[in-house]
């Protein structure tokens, strides 16, 4: 059976997602085991970079809530069930399971090379600020898998820090983010522009700023998190 991943990441991309790197999992990751008798051997974790899931969204979505959320798991219940006959068990988890969460952050920072930014959202050293995990496929057989590429953290050189400091409602600190003064601030006429270019904050980061999401996007996103502590 095949356990190099280069199918995984094409089916992803077909899909409109994209392979966000994978690693095999030790016992302080709390994977869970999924069933699988000897537990996960590979986690791949799934994601979006800027904008390139949108379309595929626009085109399968459906009128319901956490649109996106149903999306992904309808693709990936799918993708699952083609990729099993060629790499043998496999099971999607998805980050917004819980609370308890499943942390996504700290896998992604095992599969690729992301940082934690000061104003929350990991940074990676090409994507920026724009990129998110919409789900894993854990696998019971262990993948043949690349090394993870070493990159320099680029806020470890980014003395002005600008994402810290745009915020026109003074929503960070370092190591703090009051989620309720920006949904507050998202429900003035002057946030609108938050809601229409994304988050100022996260558009000051100098870093990746070609993949920054359309309006479409960021109104989708922005109002959702409106929505919940604004209502
Ligand atoms: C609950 C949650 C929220 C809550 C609370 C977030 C918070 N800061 O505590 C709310 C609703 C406010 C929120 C908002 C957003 N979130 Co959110 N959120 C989550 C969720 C579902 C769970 C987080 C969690 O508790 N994990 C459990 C712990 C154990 O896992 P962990 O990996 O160890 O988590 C570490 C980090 O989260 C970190 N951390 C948590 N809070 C903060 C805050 C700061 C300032 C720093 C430096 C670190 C940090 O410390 C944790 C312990 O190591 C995750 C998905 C997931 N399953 O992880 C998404 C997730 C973290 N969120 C994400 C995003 C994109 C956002 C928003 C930008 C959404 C938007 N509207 O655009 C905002 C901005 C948040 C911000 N500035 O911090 C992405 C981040 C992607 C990335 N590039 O890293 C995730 C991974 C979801 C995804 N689909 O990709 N979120
Ligand atoms: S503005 Fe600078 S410190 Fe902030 S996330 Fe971007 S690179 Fe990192
Ligand atoms: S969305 Fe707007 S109000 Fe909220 S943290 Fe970002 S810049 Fe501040």
């Amino acid at each position: 059976m095949e356990t190099k991943p280069d199918l995984i990441w094409a089916t992803l991309e077909a899909a409109g997602l994209d392979g966000r790197g994978a690693f095999h999992p030790a016992l302080d990751d709390q994977v869970p085991d999924c069933g699988f008798a000897e537990g996960v051997q590979s986690l791949v974790l799934v994601g979006n970079v800027g904008g390139a899931m949108w379309p595929a969204f626009e085109a399968g979505r459906r009128d319901e809530v956490d649109a996106l959320d149903h999306w992904t798991a309808r693709v990936l219940s799918e993708i699952t069930k083609n990729l099993m006959p060629v790499y043998g068990d496999i099971s999607p988890i998805y980050p917004s399971d819980g609370p308890p969460y499943h942390p996504f952050q700290q896998w992604a920072k095992r599969a690729e090379p992301v940082f934690s930014s000061p104003i929350g959202p990991l940074i990676h050293p090409d994507h920026g600020l724009w990129h998110a995990y919409r789900g894993a496929l854990a696998f019971a057989r262990k993948l043949d898998l690349p090394e993870r590429p070493d990159r320099a953290n680029p806020c470890d050189t980014c003395t002005d820090k600008p994402c810290l400091s745009t915020c026109p409602d003074g929503a960070f600190a370092p190591q703090h983010y009051d989620v309720q003064g920006c949904a507050n601030y998202l429900t003035t006429p002057a946030g609108d522009l938050c809601l229409a270019q994304g988050c100022l904050a996260r558009r000051a980061c100098p870093v990746g700023r070609d993949n920054a999401y359309s309006e479409a996007q960021t109104r989708f996103h922005m109002s959702l998190l409106r929505d919940k502590y604004a209502p």
